[in-house]
């Protein structure tokens, strides 16, 4: 059975980081391991004062267990890291558990809509940028694509994503999602470039209202398990459009509280086996 490392943080309400990427790997068949840095009770998107516990301890001594056992991974799928210390471990990860034929994947969780989040630090975005020369994919926003290139955080808004996923392949050789664009009016979608064809493209969904938490997140863990399970990057970015958006079409439907992220439970069903094909536009 494939198995994949997930390293982010677990955020016990609000439905984002480990919480929705454990059922979505799992439902598509993939073993799903937790390397979380950080314990908190609610993601920091507008619950108030968060309950935080930092286990960057627990993350090095797990590291240095699993090591021991010869555990090695179809997939390392990093995310939201709490330090620089952390990011460190992730690129540790990389280099001891990725087995050769192994799925890198790094969302660098950095910011959103031009801005830098308020826990993040210049020194954290350098050290993500050290971690993403370790990927085999990466997943940037817009705004994480601007940091990442050195440029303002709000530079590329607005940016159709092509191109900025081509300049951070490093002459293609990684492979880059650039996700949050809008290619038309009432679309969102994801610009990709594929190191392992060379091509490039653009998915295209529909753009239900409502910005939820943790899309990112969702969709980052459907892509890994697409390619860890061997499909196309072309298809696998298809799937997780398509899913983040059905699931956020039936949550502005159902008309919940933003901060709780998207109702995906209820939908998990369409990531079974070769559900949801990528041209399923809703
Ligand atoms: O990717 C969403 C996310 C993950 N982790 C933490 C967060 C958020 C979004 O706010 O606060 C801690």
């Amino acid at each position: 059975m494939r198995k994949v490392a997930a390293i982010h943080d677990l955020s016990c309400f609000g439905r984002c980081s480990l919480a929705v990427i454990l059922p979505v790997l799992s439902v598509m068949g993939v073993q799903a391991c937790p390397l979380p840095g950080t314990v908190l009770s609610t993601h920091t998107g507008g619950f108030g004062p968060v309950a935080r516990t930092d286990l960057t301890g627990q993350v090095e001594g797990t590291l240095e267990h699993w090591q021991r056992l010869g555990l090695s991974f179809d997939g390392i799928y990093t995310g939201y890291m709490a330090s620089v210390e952390q990011i460190q471990q992730a690129i540790q990860a990389v280099e001891c558990l990725a087995a050769p034929q192994a799925q890198v994947v790094v969302d660098p969780v950095l910011g959103d809509h031009g801005k830098l989040y308020s826990s993040m630090t210049q020194e954290m975005a350098q050290a993500m940028a050290q971690l993403c020369t370790h990927a085999h994919v990466i997943t940037p926003n817009l705004t994480e694509a601007a940091i990442l290139l050195g440029l303002a955080p709000d530079a590329l808004l607005g940016a159709k994503g092509a191109d900025v996923a081509l300049e951070l392949s490093q002459q293609g050789e990684r492979s880059v999602v650039v996700t949050g664009v809008t290619p038309e009016e009432g679309y969102t979608g994801a610009a990709w470039f594929d190191r392992t064809t060379g091509q490039a493209g653009t998915t295209v969904a529909v753009r239900a209202p409502g910005d939820y938490p943790g899309t990112g997140d969702l969709f980052s863990a459907v892509l890994t398990g697409g390619l860890v399970m061997g499909e196309s990057l072309e298809r696998a970015v298809g799937r997780a459009a398509h899913f983040i958006s059905r699931c956020a079409s039936y949550t502005a439907a159902m008309g919940s509280d933003v901060r709780e992220g998207v109702l995906f439970e209820p939908l998990l069903p369409l990531l079974l086996g070769d559900g949801l094909a990528m041209d399923d536009r809703i």
